[in-house]
């Protein structure tokens, strides 16, 4: 999952008497679903006319883009703040405002992919993201997705067709109408979650392409989001190889998903990098993860050393998100222009690695590059806010060094981004560097 909290900290919330209610989410009235009566089930053959195999729809392309995460919610509980909003997402008079502004800062840095990490929020006590992310909402906070993003995504939409804008969700789900999810490994079946009249106690759910109920949840659970903009869908905690709830691991439930025809132009990807099996001494990824996207947290790839070893950037998608600097272990620009050149996708938290992004990618259009000039800080080449000695030494190093396996950016010497690394790089950097002082 998306956070910094070690198991040992869930595990003492878990612990902890439940003292949050989610009344201030009970008391919204669900509003009228959409009707998922006729979606598409995998392989349902009970219901040929809506059932779809692994060869509808389009194959998966992989995307090189980098991504921006976006987060409304970021574990801030209080009392009154049950689903742990982010400060600026609290207020319903101008979340919806808000929220414009924090996509307006992801596309003047550069970004032509977002993702908006878990925009329904999350109850403190749930070990899991769940699923449901609008029907529960206030009326002013389903409008921040409904009609603020919408207009934006409608609005960067006709400059950038290829603007992605995607949705970090949860691969467990209930009733669409409550952020309460039952299960054995959370709390959430709790007293609050009970007097839920929307909760299903005892429901178990998981992704499952080839079930209905499920199939018919994740549908009215993200139709509000696809219907105002929204093209990508990550589902948090899918590389559970575990079948409880029907014949479809998540993996291929993601993969299954790629090629349904309710999700025609979405794409669909799953975190983290899913378990492979070790055959004749080799590292087999399953199939479904060499045809569907895939992210981790950094430190994820760093701790598990075969993870991403396999993968060919050229058929495979897999997303590295950087979060914290100071969360163990570190990384710096070095790292993540180490991970770009082994054909990863980057993903961005804004307040710690937006700047480092911009300086190891170009953008597609020079975006990111365009960016930083704009900033006027050219010639902090390593990202951290100053222009000194050490961005001098790191241009030296850089510029000489071999060039990477994709377009140079500003951190490989290229200052003047022009693809090349030569001595009007120096020119560039030496004028940019002086400007500065
Ligand atoms: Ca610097
Ligand atoms: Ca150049």
């Amino acid at each position: 999952m998306f956070t910094d909290s070690p198991r040992v900290g869930a595990m003492i919330v878990r612990a902890l008497p439940v003292l949050l209610a989610c009344a201030s989410v009970q008391a919204q009235n669900c509003p009228p679903l959409p009707d998922a009566s006729d979606v598409f089930v995998f392989e349902d053959h009970a219901n040929p006319g809506k059932s779809y195999t692994m060869d509808a729809g389009a194959p998966f392309v992989p995307d090189r883009r980098p991504v921006a995460v976006v987060a409304p919610f970021n574990a801030s509980y209080s009392e009154t703040n049950p689903l742990g909003w982010v400060g600026w997402f609290r207020d319903l008079d101008t979340c919806g405002e808000e929220l414009v502004i924090r996509l307006d800062d992801a596309w003047d840095a550069g970004f032509r992919r977002i993702a908006l990490n878990r925009p329904g929020g999350v109850l403190q006590n749930s070990d899991q993201v769940q699923m449901s992310m609008f029907w529960y909402l206030e009326q002013q906070r389903r409008q921040a997705y409904s009609v603020h993003m919408r207009d934006w995504i409608n609005e960067k939409r006709a400059i950038d067709p290829d603007l992605e804008v995607g949705l970090f969700i949860g691969t467990r789900h209930n009733s669409p109408c409550t952020p309460c999810l039952d299960g054995d490994a959370d709390l959430t079946s709790t007293t609050d979650c009970i007097d839920d009249p929307n909760f299903i106690p005892g429901w178990q759910g998981r992704l499952d392409a080839a079930t209905r109920r499920s199939a018919e949840w994740t549908y009215q659970n993200t139709r509000p989001f696809i219907n105002n903009g929204v093209d990508a869908l990550w589902f948090d905690s899918a590389s559970l190889r575990g079948n409880t709830t029907g014949v479809m691991s998540m993996r291929d439930s993601i993969l299954a998903l790629q090629h349904n025809p309710d999700y025609a132009g979405v794409l669909i990807g799953g975190e983290a990098v899913p378990e492979g099996v070790i055959v004749n001494g080799q590292w087999e990824p399953n199939p479904a993860v060499l045809r569907a996207p895939w992210i981790a947290l950094h430190r994820f790839f760093i701790q598990d050393s075969r993870a991403g070893e396999v993968y060919d950037p050229e058929t495979t998608e897999i997303g590295v998100a950087f979060m914290k600097p100071d969360v163990t272990p570190t990384y710096g620009i070095r790292d993540m222009a180490d991970f770009r050149d082994r054909g990863y996708v980057l993903w961005s938290w804004r307040a710690f690695s937006f700047d480092m992004m911009q300086r190891v990618c170009d953008g597609e259009n020079n975006e990111f590059y365009d960016a930083v000039v704009r900033d006027g800080m050219l010639a902090d080449v390593n990202a951290d806010e100053a222009v000194d000695i050490r961005d001098l030494e790191d241009f030296l190093t850089q510029v000489v060094s071999p060039m990477p396996p994709v377009r140079p950016a500003i951190w490989d010497g290229d200052i003047n981004n022009d693809d090349i690394k030569d001595f009007a790089d120096v020119i560039y950097f030496v004028q940019a560097f002086v400007s500065a002082q």
